[in-house]
């Protein structure tokens, strides 16, 4: 990735979460390579506040999330404390006899994964996801539920779940139906198999794969393009792609009559226009 106009992270080169900012696209890079960078609760925290912080500054047109070293993300950490199951660490066997401690899943995705989709999905501006090798279980959905999503070519995308007794969760039923349809959904949540980069382009799972040398460059060359077109209209799309999914035609049509009120009235629409009929360069600036 390039380094100009970068400012460098705020956060120790240690931090589980890097952040930097490149011209006005803030860089979200995950940092536990050790373990893949798999979620823990530490790093989720520290994900969504970032979120929330690129959010909230008027400065972020567009944010860019990757991962450190070989793996975008593992999924949650398995060995977290907070939710690491009890077994028998010499046998690594989970004793029948003794009822193991009881830790709710569910608490942990209400407190930490629920916030952290949500936010990403309600981003005031658009999303890209960089993903630079495997992408496990809560970490392959947390990509997806990106804007756009490209891939290098040896990354894939893991639905893990159901290898540990689980359903898959941080938006992936919701995501995966919508993207790729019910009988691949299917295979993939049932089998938990590993898709391939270039399968997951195929399949319409993600945007792009591309070679994996030009990951970096070609996922910031898109996310400053993204940053310099008209935001607000940008993320009204994704709203209006969204729900179209539940709409009837004639309840889209009228959505999008009334997103064009909207925008219409705003700068950019008028900054657009006159652009393209004065022949400049239009210069946008709403959020
Ligand atoms: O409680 C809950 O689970 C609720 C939350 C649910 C959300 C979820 O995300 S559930 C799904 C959790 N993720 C997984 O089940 C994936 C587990 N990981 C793997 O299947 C494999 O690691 C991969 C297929 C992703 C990659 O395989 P490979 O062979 O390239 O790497 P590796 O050797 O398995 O892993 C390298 C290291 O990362 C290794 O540590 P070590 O032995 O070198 O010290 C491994 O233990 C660690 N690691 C990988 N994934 C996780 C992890 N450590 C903790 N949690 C992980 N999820």
């Amino acid at each position: 990735m390039s380094t100009a106009n970068t400012t460098p992270s705020t956060a120790a080169e240690d931090s589980p979460l890097l952040i930097s900012t490149e011209g006005a696209v803030r860089v979200l890079t995950l940092n536990r390579p050790q373990a893949l960078n798999a979620f823990t609760t530490g790093l989720l925290g520290q994900l969504r506040i970032a979120l929330d912080e690129a959010a909230h500054d008027e400065t972020v047109r567009a944010v860019l999330i990757t991962g450190a070293g070989r793996a975008f993300c593992a999924g949650q950490d398995l060995s977290d404390p907070h939710i690491k199951p009890e077994f028998d660490e010499h046998s690594g066997e989970v004793d029948a006899h003794k009822k193991p401690k009881a830790k709710d899943i569910g608490n942990l995705l209400d407190h930490y994964y629920i916030p952290l989709a949500l936010r990403l999905r309600s981003m005031p501006v658009p999303t890209i996801c960089a993903v630079n090798g495997v992408a496990a279980g809560a970490g392959a959905n947390f990509a997806l539920g990106c804007d756009l999503v490209l891939a290098g070519q040896s990354a894939s995308f893991i639905q893990a779940f159901s290898k540990i007794g689980l359903v898959p969760d941080c938006g992936g039923t919701w995501l995966l139906t919508r993207l790729v349809g019910r009988a691949r959904a299917m295979q993939l949540a049932l089998l938990g198999d590993k898709l391939p980069a270039a399968d997951a382009q195929a399949w319409g799972l993600i945007a792009r794969c591309v070679a994996d040398a030009e990951l970096q460059s070609e996922a910031m060359a898109t996310a400053q393009k993204l940053a310099k077109m008209p935001t607000k209209a940008l993320v009204q799309t994704r709203e209006a792609l969204d729900a179209s999914m539940d709409l009837e035609f004639e309840d889209a049509l009228k959505l999008e009559a009334r997103l064009q009120s909207q925008l219409g009235y705003a700068h950019d629409y008028l900054e657009g226009a006159a652009a393209f009929l004065t022949k400049r360069s239009p210069t946008f600036k709403d959020r």
